[in-house]
């Protein structure tokens, strides 16, 4: 059968006049009916494993806005959750968890293949949303890749310079290389999980790739994302993945081939015409406005969703920002980008 769905076409690598769309944390505080569900369910991580809510949050962006790409409501911190970390979320300020300083608390963490003890909810989730997304939205799971997991498993929170993970990694090089082993290992299991479930494609988030150089990219970032993607491959061989090592800079260019990633998603820190000559002529992008523009709106937003899309015209491309909205955005200003998209 042909394929209809818009975001698996762009993956396939059709270049089409109009590109598909979806926005990073389309679910999320911006909304009114988000915020709301997330009240009902207590707190961020009850609804993260609540599967009926969670596929609600999911569906929100999707009947406000018809998006093409429907991402999975869940966090990229469960995996540690399901390693055996400690997690928990303070209001305002972000996530917490317990710390990995050495080989004595890695030696605490579960194996990978426990994970699915917790994660279970999360495949009931997709389940439910592969039941009743409208036809035409193309379901994405996701995981965070192993180094982006691993800088909060280690530091314990989000940090500007994940410098405890660098440390670690240059101290005791032999218990960080089998935590993101061990991460490794369980993003596997997790995101072949998702898709035996639903999921048509699936993302890795590699957040914190940014602060990764050289030798040191190639290792904890693209090796680990290879051997990821490898590995589901051979057993999903037409499943797409999308790839986001965000901030890589010039270590975004041949990342399609280094990894096996079918699409390279770029943050807004790039000049889209850069990456529609360095990086799109290896295959399909997705990206990339500023998140601040959902904020600012008029016709800066106007214009430079138009410039964008004429930037990436040329090549296989999915619209989207460099990186998530944030709660301040307006969601007037998502049907202003979408109008000046899709006329
Ligand atoms: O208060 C709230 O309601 C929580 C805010 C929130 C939301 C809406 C968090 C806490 N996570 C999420 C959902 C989420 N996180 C999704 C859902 C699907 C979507 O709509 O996109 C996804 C894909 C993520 C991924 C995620 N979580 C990343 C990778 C992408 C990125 O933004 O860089 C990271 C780094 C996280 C960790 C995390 N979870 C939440 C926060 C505030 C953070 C960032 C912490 C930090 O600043 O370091």
């Amino acid at each position: 059968m042909a394929e209809t769905k818009k975001l698996m076409r762009a993956l396939k690598g059709e270049i089409m006049d109009v590109p598909p769309v979806w926005l990073m944390r389309q679910a999320g505080r911006y909304l009114p009916e988000y915020r709301e569900t997330r009240a009902k369910a207590g707190d961020f991580l009850s609804l993260c494993y609540n599967p009926e809510l969670a596929a609600e949050v999911t569906l929100q962006p999707i009947r406000r806005y018809g998006f093409d790409g429907s991402i999975l409501f869940a966090d990229i911190l469960l995996v540690p959750d399901a390693l055996g970390a400690d997690l928990w979320f303070v209001t305002g300020e972000g996530p917490r968890l317990s710390t990995i300083t050495g080989a004595d608390d890695f030696a605490k963490l579960k194996p990978a293949d426990a994970i699915h003890e917790t994660l279970s909810p999360i495949y009931e989730t997709v389940k439910i949303l592969a039941r009743e997304l409208p036809a035409e939205t193309t379901l994405i799971g996701f995981a965070g890749a192993p180094w982006t997991v691993a800088t909060y498993m280690i530091a314990g929170r989000g940090t500007p310079d994940q410098a405890p993970a660098h440390a670690l990694m240059r101290e005791d090089p032999a218990t960080f290389d089998a935590l993101m082993d061990r991460i490794t290992e369980a993003t596997i299991l997790y995101l072949s999980a998702q898709i035996d479930a639903g999921a048509e494609v699936v993302k890795l988030f590699d957040s914190w790739a940014g602060s990764l150089r050289g030798e040191a990219f190639d290792k904890y970032a693209t090796a680990p994302a290879k051997r990821i993607i490898s590995a589901l491959k051979a057993r999903y061989p037409h499943v797409p993945v999308i790839a986001f090592p965000r901030e890589a800079g010039d270590a975004y260019i041949g990342f399609h081939a280094a990894t096996g990633a079918d699409c390279v998603a770029i943050d807004n820190s790039v000049d889209s015409d850069w990456a529609a000559a360095n990086v799109q002529k290896d295959g399909c992008v997705q990206g990339n406005l500023s998140p601040a523009l959902m904020i600012e709106g008029g016709q800066r937003l106007i214009d430079e969703t138009k410039r964008i899309k004429a930037a990436f015209a040329g090549g296989p491309h999915i619209f989207n920002l460099g990186h998530g909205i944030t709660p301040e955005a307006d969601p007037e200003n998502v049907h202003v980008m979408l109008e000046a998209l899709r006329g």
